[in-house]
């Protein structure tokens, strides 16, 4: 009997706070992330895989523009926890300017969107920006 109150007891406990999940972009051949605007809680990790070969992973602004992630390297597998809520933006060092971007949405909270667009960008980019902007807001 005490056993079973345990198990109940860990269930309800593990689900009210529920692991962090992990979610998977990939490069695509059309040189576009396979998920442009990613919406993620606070200690989320995103994965980019790197199934089509010439594009990394390069951060542009984010809550904290003093401690963005690293750039990645070309083709290479790169993974990112996100601890501060707010928006981030990506691109792809080769792709950027073409529009290759990337957004991510940490806890729905968009305090910092105001220096995100902001950022200069390519006429491309900066049309690309603001239809990703849009989604996020409208979902
Ligand atoms: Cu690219």
């Amino acid at each position: 009997m005490r056993s079973i109150f345990f198990v109940v007891a860990f269930i309800i406990i593990s689900s009210k706070f529920s692991v962090a999940d992990t979610i998977q972009i990939y490069f695509t051949t059309d040189d576009t992330y396979s998920i442009e605007v990613a919406k993620i809680n606070r200690g989320d990790t995103i994965e980019w895989l790197p199934k089509n070969e010439g594009h990394n992973v390069e951060f542009l602004g984010g809550p904290d523009f003093n401690s963005l992630p690293e750039k990645s390297d070309l083709n290479a597998f790169y993974s990112v926890t996100f601890n501060s809520k707010g928006v981030y933006l990506y691109h792809c060092t080769p792709h950027g300017n073409m529009g290759m971007l990337g957004l991510v949405i940490v806890g729905n909270d968009f305090h910092n969107l105001k220096e995100i667009e902001d950022i200069e960008l390519s006429h491309v980019a900066k049309s690309v920006l603001q239809r990703l902007i849009k989604i996020a807001k409208s979902n």
